[in-house]
């Protein structure tokens, strides 16, 4: 058992950890015409990152982001990006996207039948990799993958969409997730949430051992606040927590 997570267990010691939640935002959700004004104020609000979402109209039903929109993002801030590759044969761009230097690339198990190589691809390029699940996949797909990942993206929608409603299914999952890693001693794996992370499903979605939360409409980019105001309330809901 690897023995460099946050869980350290002995037999007959009290567990006690602290996980710090760190929020990203989805610029997928921001006001496109004027970006750099809601960069600007996430930046105030010292959001942790941003994430990138880049859609390929064949592995979801859409379109989002793409190298363009990258390239003006890095242009205008510092702040670390997280990218989410939702595309067919993520291989194809894995290096493209790694010369953003993001803190982290997630592909799609279901995406590629190469997942293992396309982690490694991730690795070689200098960016930690991260892998996706939609709400369907089972978790048994992680445990031959542990050593190869850095992040789990759980999603709680369906991939494809910013504002649909959660899939109640994916909070069990993510806690089965939190117990998988923390048991076979890979607690150090960052835990996202994807979808419909709203100010009532945060306390849930940090309770079952979420580490990363990325807030679109329902949170960040919410009606009624500022981007200010509403990651502020986010933290609140968020904030360290003490598991024991
Ligand atoms: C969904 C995408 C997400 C969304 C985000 C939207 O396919 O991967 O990152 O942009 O989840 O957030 P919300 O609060 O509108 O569901
Ligand atoms: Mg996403």
């Amino acid at each position: 058992m690897r023995q460099d997570g946050l869980r350290q267990e002995k037999k007959g010691e009290t567990r006690c950890m602290k996980r710090t939640v760190k929020l990203e935002a989805s610029l997928a959700c921001a006001n496109l015409k004027n970006l750099e004004e809601d960069i600007r104020q996430l930046e105030r609000a010292e959001i942790d990152f941003f994430h990138f979402d880049i859609m390929d109209g064949r592995f979801v039903p859409n379109f989002a982001l793409d190298f363009a929109v990258l390239d003006a993002v890095r242009e205008l801030s510092d702040t670390e990006v997280v990218c989410h590759l939702m595309i067919e044969e993520p291989e194809r761009y894995i290096d493209r996207t790694a010369t953003y230097e993001p803190a982290f690339i997630s592909i799609h198990a279901e995406a590629t039948p190469h997942v293992q190589r396309a982690l490694r691809q991730i690795r070689d390029s200098g960016v930690r990799p991260g892998i996706a699940l939609n709400p369907a996949t089972p978790l048994s797909c992680l445990s031959y993958i542990l050593d190869d990942i850095e992040l789990i993206t759980v999603m709680t929608v369906n991939p494809g969409f910013a504002g649909q409603e959660l899939v109640p299914a994916a909070i069990r999952k993510l806690a089965d997730i939190r117990k998988l890693i923390d048991d076979a001693g890979y607690s150090h794996i960052e835990l996202e949430v994807d979808g419909n992370v709203s100010f009532q499903n945060i306390p849930v979605m940090v309770a079952s051992g979420a580490t990363m939360l990325v807030g679109g409409t329902s949170s960040v980019f919410s009606r009624g606040h500022t981007i200010g105001e509403a990651v502020a309330k986010v933290r609140e809901l968020s904030g360290p927590r003490t598991v024991q």
